[in-house]
């Protein structure tokens, strides 16, 4: 006969996997993980932790790192939504966490083991892709403008419109990123990032079309190189990226368009088939640390929203002033005009 311990310890068991497998998800916290596994695999962008981190995890855990990176959340979500990935940890800018919770993709966080997460600053909680705070956790932000060599071109740029001019033709690059893209010339014509209007995408478009014939390529992270070496002169990007570049060629300037851009905020989630979820919530809690968190920080050139961090980073990146704040929209998912939007950057592509 099966002694009660033995069964509510078996019914615990059961619970806990069919809810990891997808059954319905436990009020927040409530879910013990187990043992701390010896392995964990991590899905992040790329350039985006600092280099100690890794190594300093495993050895104080005793857990061996797999970390493989993406280039666009594009790439990242397809991987996630062909199935079971091996991931136990992914970083995910708001409108990909919001699309990744609507799949049903992602577990709910188990506070339990995130103590931590007080050093994280009330203005990071409670946004639009994560209301509860059930799912993510915030790693990163930062803002998309523009990078330029000031030694290389005689006026800063000020506007969108630079792309349009064929002053720089072949030595500009924009993101590899259909929001970015879109969501540029949509700022540049007085519209929403956001926008699922067809005329105002179609107006984008044919903008993106025309930036097109001057650009050397859509490249993301990897312009760094370029731009250091001269090979690109202007490019669309990230200010994290821009300033990692610059720590090579302090002749890079960063800037954010007079029509104004994008604040993403990229968070840590872990996948509902996870096959690692203790480990991975252990990872979430060591770099909410404050020195850690600082270090991602200083490395990537990103704001860190753990506010216990701030005082221990030599230059923070500040929060953006009054004026650019009224300049910043978050990336919201676009749910069904999702298809809309990947038309037009299909078509951009193949213009
Ligand atoms: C990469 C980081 C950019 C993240 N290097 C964009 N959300």
């Amino acid at each position: 006969m099966t002694s009660r311990r033995e069964f509510v310890a078996t019914a615990a068991a059961l619970l806990a996997a069919c809810r990891r497998n997808g059954g319905n998800a436990p009020a927040a916290g409530s879910e013990e993980l187990g043992p701390l596994e010896r392995e964990l695999n991590i899905y992040n962008w790329s350039d985006y932790i600092a280099p100690e981190v890794i190594p300093g995890f495993e050895k104080e855990f005793g857990v061996r790192v797999t970390y493989d990176t993406y280039e666009s959340s594009e790439e990242m979500v397809a991987r996630l939504q062909a199935g079971a990935s091996g991931y136990d940890l992914v970083v995910p800018t708001t409108y990909a966490v919001t699309a990744l919770t609507e799949t049903g993709l992602l577990a709910r966080l188990s506070p339990r083991y995130l103590a931590n997460l007080s050093n994280v600053a009330p203005v990071f909680r409670g946004l639009a892709h994560d209301p509860a705070n059930a799912y993510a956790v915030p790693w990163l932000w930062g803002m998309t403008g523009i990078a330029w060599r000031t030694d290389l071109i005689a006026d800063a740029p000020e506007s969108w419109s630079v792309f349009l001019g064929g002053t720089q033709a072949g030595k500009m690059t924009m993101l590899d990123d259909m929001r970015d893209v879109i969501g540029a010339f949509l700022r540049y014509r007085g519209h929403s990032i956001n926008s699922v209007d067809p005329a105002e995408l179609e107006a984008a478009k044919r903008d993106a079309i025309q930036a097109k014939a001057h650009l050397k390529a859509y490249l993301s992270a990897p312009v760094k190189g370029q731009l250091i070496a001269g090979d690109v002169w202007l490019a669309q990007l990230w200010n994290g990226d821009a300033a990692q570049a610059r720590k090579e060629q302090p002749a890079l300037a960063w800037m954010l368009p007079e029509e104004g851009s994008t604040l993403w905020i990229d968070s840590l989630v872990v996948p509902k088939s996870a096959p690692h979820p203790r480990a991975a919530h252990e990872f979430i809690n060591y770099t909410l640390r404050p020195a850690i968190a600082a270090a991602i920080s200083a490395a990537t050139g990103y704001g860190s929203p753990n506010q216990a961090a701030m005082p221990l980073i030599e230059s923070p990146v500040p929060y953006p002033s009054p004026n650019e704040l009224a300049r910043l929209e978050i990336q919201k998912d676009l749910g069904r005009a999702s298809e809309a939007w990947d038309r037009v950057w299909t078509e951009i592509k193949s213009a």
